[in-house]
């Protein structure tokens, strides 16, 4: 039996995905631990969250440093004194750079609230509102230089409801992803889930680059 993996989370509010992994590790859903919940922001909801489960909540500000580059090498050597197999970026609103994202390469998850090509960047709930779209939903994808470019895992399909307002929708969307993430994230711990030359080896088979679905009936 493998060893229980070492996970790093970061965040920037509320933590509601950062406590469905906390949970999952706690009911071994998930082969490891959450050693550690970072926020960029000195008021992250989240922070609470860790500290109600004894787990190190660590604020580093961003406009505390003068460039990305030195927040993201502070925030590296903060990281690395827990020595995390894998890093968790969980509502984490800061654009990382490509020093960091290469230390991470293949170790660093995301889960981001569309259905990824589609919306990366912000506001996506009002855009899929706004295009009107039928189907929403949230994609959860290996970390790349390329904002929401890396390669897809995991989707969760909802549907948009006439009436939907970027809050029912974003609401909608959030109960899927407190799922489909730590799903994500107990096939990476059971080695189950690898990154290799930019593809997705799951159980030892390349998927597709748009990553699987899953949708409720
Ligand atoms: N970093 C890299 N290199 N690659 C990715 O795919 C990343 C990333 C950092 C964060 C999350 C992402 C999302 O899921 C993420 C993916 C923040 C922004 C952004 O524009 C965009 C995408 C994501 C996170 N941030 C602004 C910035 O200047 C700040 C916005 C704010 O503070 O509200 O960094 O959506
Ligand atoms: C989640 O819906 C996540 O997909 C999204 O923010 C929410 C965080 O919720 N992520 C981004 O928008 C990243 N730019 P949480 O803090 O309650 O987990």
């Amino acid at each position: 039996m493998d060893s229980s993996k070492k996970i790093v989370i970061l965040i920037s509010g509320n933590g509601s995905n950062a406590q469905a992994i906390i949970e999952a590790c706690n009911e071994n859903r998930i082969h490891g631990d959450v050693v550690a919940v970072i926020s960029n922001k000195a008021n992250a909801y989240g922070l609470t969250r860790a500290e109600s489960f004894s787990i190190p909540a660590i604020t580093i500000e961003h406009n505390k440093f003068d460039s990305r580059e030195s927040f993201d090498e502070s925030l590296m050597q903060i990281i690395e004194g827990y020595a995390p197999d894998l890093i968790v970026l969980a509502g984490f609103m800061r654009i990382l750079t490509p020093m960091f994202v290469h230390q991470y390469r293949g170790k660093m998850l995301n889960i981001h609230p569309s259905l990824l090509p589609k919306y990366p960047g912000l506001n996506t709930h009002q855009r899929a509102i706004d295009a009107g779209d039928e189907k929403h939903g949230s994609s959860v994808h290996f970390v790349t230089e390329e904002l929401d470019g890396g390669p897809v895992i995991l989707k969760s399909v909802v549907p948009v409801l006439s009436n939907d307002t970027s809050e029912t929708l974003a609401k909608r969307v959030a109960k899927q992803e407190w799922l489909i993430y730590p799903l994500v994230i107990s096939w990476f711990c059971e080695n189950k889930l690898n990154f290799c030359k930019n593809n997705v080896i799951l159980n030892k088979k390349q998927i597709s680059r748009c990553g699987l679905i899953y949708e409720e009936l």
